[in-house]
């Protein structure tokens, strides 16, 4: 497969402005700002800075779109139909999309070409097919009555994304909420807006009708605080840090608005000595390194039994110091740039505190190259648990490694985070594997595998990863009210 090029990337790019009431508008204060290529450092192009002004027009063409206009009149079916023609047409784009989603998040185009888009064409599809089997019950309540219960849109959808999944997360949002008969108002992340904007311009060419979905880029503490604050959105969906979100919870407690919210994480990944230990390795070479280490599920606590410890650092250290990193549009490539220079200082200074907190760095531990923002894989060995970054999320290619010998020890040290998102167990004991899964307080638990996804499962943290359940059945509630009824007969 041949290498596209980033001018040719860019140059197919034209969609920079703001999305609101089906028309692409520039922001009402005629800014911009510039989206980076993080592999070059250099701009890929300029787009629209949305700040409150824009909110309140797309949150109004939104309210508008819900509460009259063709969508609230629509069958459910054929919402669905939409939801399916827009699958449709990113499918048919699918290699473009993936060239500008690598192109403006840094990610290996192999990922994005087969991990992200083929998990955002399901997304929609999956939902689309919900959007016909949203019914309520019929209740058998005392006395002559007919109760039954009405499951309804919440109404307008805010939602917020980060960059680590641009397409994934805007597909996370938009499938609930529009196979509910919700309207959107979408802030994608600063760092990568492109991918979601293209994918405005195919809803539009899928038939949505206009204000069903808006899209706004722009800055968080400016349009991302304004969706949380404007009275004609119902609900905030947010996808990011946990300190942003207590933000939101903040300034949406003025209006009571509904929130979901998934956050970080710093999961335990845990390998017990009777593990297939070849399959160990892989997982947790995967769970953590997939997506430069941008994931908020990264197995980054990787507890391995004393035992296994040598032999199973012998064959990670091999994998971490031949992993490909570099040109994220090389099909070859396995690892590519974080996402921006704020990510890239951060998880340096994790680096340099790892080695001050005397944490043995066996493998990686600097900076690729002097232009893009790329980082050695890394491995940390000889981490304690009260060091810093066995406790904070790094979001990058940093794994730390610590030892157990006994198993009650490491469900406590495993519990032992504020975080709850994900977990995983490495174990050919079923026992062992159904003990773990039960008492780590986390909303994903995976057992002998890292990083399985699908839209149908229920994605979520316990503690401070998040609040509600993406994706699944559990995903579509946070975006329905119950409405009972009760007629005198
Ligand atoms: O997150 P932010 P950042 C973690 C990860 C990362 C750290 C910081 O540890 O290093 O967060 O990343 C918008 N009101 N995760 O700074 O700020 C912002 O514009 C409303 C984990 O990128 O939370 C963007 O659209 N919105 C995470 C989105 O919030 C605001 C993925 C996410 O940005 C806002 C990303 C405000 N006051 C980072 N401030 C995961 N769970 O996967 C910012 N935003």
């Amino acid at each position: 497969m041949s290498v596209l090029t980033e001018s040719s990337v860019a140059a197919k790019v034209k969609h920079t402005k703001c999305f609101i009431d089906g028309q692409w508008v520039p922001a009402e204060s005629g800014k911009t700002f510039a989206t980076v290529n993080p592999a070059t450092e250099e701009v890929i192009a300029q787009v629209a800075e949305g700040d409150a002004a824009d909110i309140d027009k797309a949150a109004l063409a939104a309210r508008r779109a819900f509460e009259g206009g063709d969508w609230p009149k629509m069958d459910a079916r054929d919402r669905g139909k939409l939801m399916m023609r827009l699958a449709d047409l990113i499918e048919e784009e699918i290699d473009s999309l993936a060239a500008l989603e690598s192109l403006d998040n840094g990610k290996p185009i192999s990922e994005s070409r087969h991990a992200d888009l083929p998990l955002v064409i399901d997304c929609l599809r999956y939902y689309a097919g919900f959007a016909d089997k949203i019914h309520g019950q019929t209740i058998p309540i005392r006395g002559n009555y007919l109760c039954y219960t009405r499951r309804e849109p919440v109404g307008v959808a805010g939602q917020i994304i980060p960059w680590n999944f641009p397409m994934l997360m805007t597909a996370w949002k938009w499938g609930p909420a529009l196979a509910a008969g919700c309207t959107i108002v979408m802030k994608p992340a600063e760092q990568t807006p492109l991918t979601c904007l293209r994918m405005a311009q195919l809803a539009a060419e899928a038939g949505f009708p206009k204000g069903v979905i808006n899209v706004v880029p722009g800055f968080g503490p400016t349009a991302g605080s304004a969706v949380t604050k404007n009275p004609n959105i119902d609900k905030v969906a947010f996808t990011g840090e946990h300190r942003t979100a207590q933000i939101i919870m903040r300034e949406a407690a003025e209006s009571l608005k509904r929130l979901t919210f998934e956050l970080g994480g710093k999961s335990p990944n845990v390998v017990f000595a009777d593990a297939d230990m070849d399959a160990a390795v892989r997982g947790a070479y995967v769970g953590l390194y997939l997506n430069q280490g941008q994931c908020c599920c990264a197995g980054s606590r990787l507890f391995v039994e004393e035992r296994a410890h040598d032999e199973f650092l012998e064959k990670l250290t091999a994998l971490t110091s031949n992993r490909r990193v570099g040109n994220p549009l090389d099909p070859q490539t396995e690892q590519g740039p974080q996402v921006d220079r704020a990510q890239f200082d951060k998880i340096m200074g994790f680096i340099d505190k790892g080695q001050e907190e005397g944490a043995r760095c066996i493998s990686g531990g600097k900076r690729v190259g002097d232009k893009g923002y790329f980082i050695e894989p890394t491995v940390f060995d000889g981490v304690t648990d009260d060091m810093t970054i066995a406790q904070h999320e790094i979001f990058g290619p940093v794994l730390s490694v610590l030892k157990f010998k006994d198993r009650e020890e490491m469900i406590q040290r495993a519990n032992n985070t504020y975080f709850g998102l994900a977990a995983a167990v490495w174990t050919s004991d079923i026992k062992k594997a159904h003990d773990y899964a039960a008492r780590v307080r986390a909303g994903t638990i995976w057992v002998n595998c890292y990083d399985v996804f699908d839209a149908a499962a229920p994605f979520g943290g316990f503690k401070m990863s998040g609040h509600g359940r993406e994706l699944g059945e559990e995903g579509l509630r946070a975006y329905l009210e119950n409405k009972t009824v009760t007629i005198a007969l």
